[in-house]
């Protein structure tokens, strides 16, 4: 089949099956102990969500559907418009792969990409009015969460499922009707969102049916040289780099495994059956904290004052004192660590890897040069620091110097373009939790008594 809904019907008895059979036969299988270790201590180690599209490995890093990046690299379909082998795949491909379990040919990769482009033509008039008349220093965050919420207004989930005409087993189709629309709103959001923070609301770019959705998204914040006004007067090859940061980016933020902030308040209020618009509504607010997507901006800022008090050649020792008087006045070093993975985030190395396959554009960038030497510099330093679990960087630390390489410098925008490409993970997991029919999530919490009493106190 080519398109996606017809591919996931088609599977779907096969994994009921196999959930149903997990249900009656498995249920009462351990899976570990919850320690109070972790009920103080953000439930860390408590495998306890059920994640179907990814799996983080603390030493490899993320999966998707069982593939790492790199292979992700090599087999999913890039856009068809290009013929150049460099290029990175579609970000829809990688959705197809998350929603199926199965790399999509290209012409299903295609068609997804233009069903997508397609519904994300036109936002609600409604939603478009709200945005617009939305103070241009409100948090972009804040603009995106309330453009999302707004929508629930046309979910078609919601509205059946209000008129008591939706069965159970009809859920999923409508939250995949309502996942995609969301996806495919996205550029035209950020689009509005960018252009009421840098130009009063006036239009940057076209939106063009035609072409993919990290197209759209660069070209609306004015970042193409074909439909959109070339705000930094990029060359045909720095803006054709741009989409392609673009679709990388995309493509590798879009899910990691089900415990981080977003994909689990998006799983939670979806567990709820809130519909699609008011899980991710509330995802995006929680990936808007510091601990979580807001750290990319904390590292261009942390990057660009480093740099201002740096000699020209950066030596070792001054990054090094840098970091200790950072780290001895208590506050951490953005872009480094993590709760699960215990090595360097291959998404930050994919992210370099883009950066040295341009060694002409990016020589006298001074932020993208030092945020490679750190790379080197900081683990020795937290390993030296001894409390960090995690010395290596994380994501963050390479994306955000990179947007600002090209020219999007408005540093607390930047969790607006993660949010983009995390919506694909936890919509997935959306419609399958609709699909399984999985129940509300009412976890148990222990108050200080019931605490003490386990621990004899
Ligand atoms: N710099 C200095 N200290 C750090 C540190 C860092 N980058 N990362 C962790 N620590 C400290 C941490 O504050 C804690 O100290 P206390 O015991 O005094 O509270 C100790 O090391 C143990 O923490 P951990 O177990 O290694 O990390 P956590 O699982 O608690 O937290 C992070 C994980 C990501 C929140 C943490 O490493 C951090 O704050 N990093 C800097 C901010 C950042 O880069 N966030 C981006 C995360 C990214 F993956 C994302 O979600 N977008």
């Amino acid at each position: 089949p080519c398109d996606l809904k017809t591919a996931l019907k088609e599977l779907i008895p096969e994994r009921k099956q196999e959930m149903l059979k997990i249900k009656q036969e498995c249920s009462d299988v351990k899976v570990g102990d919850i320690t109070v270790g972790s009920v103080i201590g953000g439930m860390r180690g408590n495998r306890s969500i059920f994640w179907q599209g990814t799996s983080l490995d603390s030493q490899e890093g993320i999966r998707f559907q069982g593939k790492n990046i790199k292979e992700c690299q090599a087999c999913l379909p890039k856009d068809p418009q290009s013929s150049d082998s460099s290029d990175n795949f579609l970000p829809e491909s990688m959705l197809w792969l998350l929603m199926t379990g199965k790399v999509p040919t290209e012409k299903q990769a295609s068609n997804l990409s233009s069903e997508l482009a397609y519904r994300g033509a036109h936002l609600p008039d409604y939603t478009t009015k709200i945005m617009e008349n939305l103070p241009p220093d409100m948090h972009p965050m804040t603009q995106l969460a309330i453009g999302l919420a707004s929508m629930n207004k046309s979910s078609r989930f919601a509205r059946k499922y209000e008129q008591g005409l939706l069965g159970k087993n009809d859920y999923w189709e409508y939250t995949l009707d309502d996942a995609l629309q969301l996806i495919a709103s996205l550029p035209k959001l950020t689009g509005l969102i960018y252009s009421n923070i840098v130009s009063n609301g006036e239009p940057l770019g076209q939106y063009n049916e035609n072409r993919d959705w990290s197209y759209n998204i660069s070209s609306l914040l004015g970042m193409t040289t074909g439909d959109s006004i070339n705000r930094h007067n990029l060359t045909d090859q720095q803006a054709k780099d741009f989409v392609n940061l673009m679709r990388l980016y995309m493509g590798i933020h879009v899910d990691h495994e089900g415990g981080n902030v977003s994909a689990h308040t998006t799983h939670l209020v979806g567990s709820a059956l809130g519909d699609p618009f008011l899980s991710y509504s509330s995802g995006i607010m929680g990936l808007a904290g510091p601990l979580h997507g807001l750290a990319a901006q904390e590292v261009v800022k942390f990057l660009i004052e480093m740099n201002s008090e740096l000699s020209s050649n950066m030596p070792e020792s001054e990054i090094a004192d840098y970091l200790w008087k950072l780290l001895n006045s208590k506050r951490v070093v953005p872009g480094y660590g993590h709760a699960v993975l215990r090595k360097p985030d291959p998404r930050f190395t994919a992210m370099l890897d883009f950066a040295k396959a341009r060694p002409a554009e990016f020589k006298t960038d001074r932020n993208v040069a030092l945020m490679q030497k750190l790379s080197e510099i900081a683990p020795k330093v937290l390993i030296k620091h001894g409390k960090t679990k995690n010395p290596y960087p994380n994501v963050d630390s390479a994306s955000g110097i990179l947007f600002y390489h090209y020219g999007i410098k408005e540093l607390l925008f930047f969790t607006v373009i993660f949010g983009c490409s995390r919506s694909m993970g936890p919509m997935t997991q959306l419609v399958w939790d609709r699909i399984y029919g999985l129940p509300i999530e009412r976890p148990k919490s222990l108050d200080m008594n019931s605490l003490k009493a386990l621990c004899h106190l």
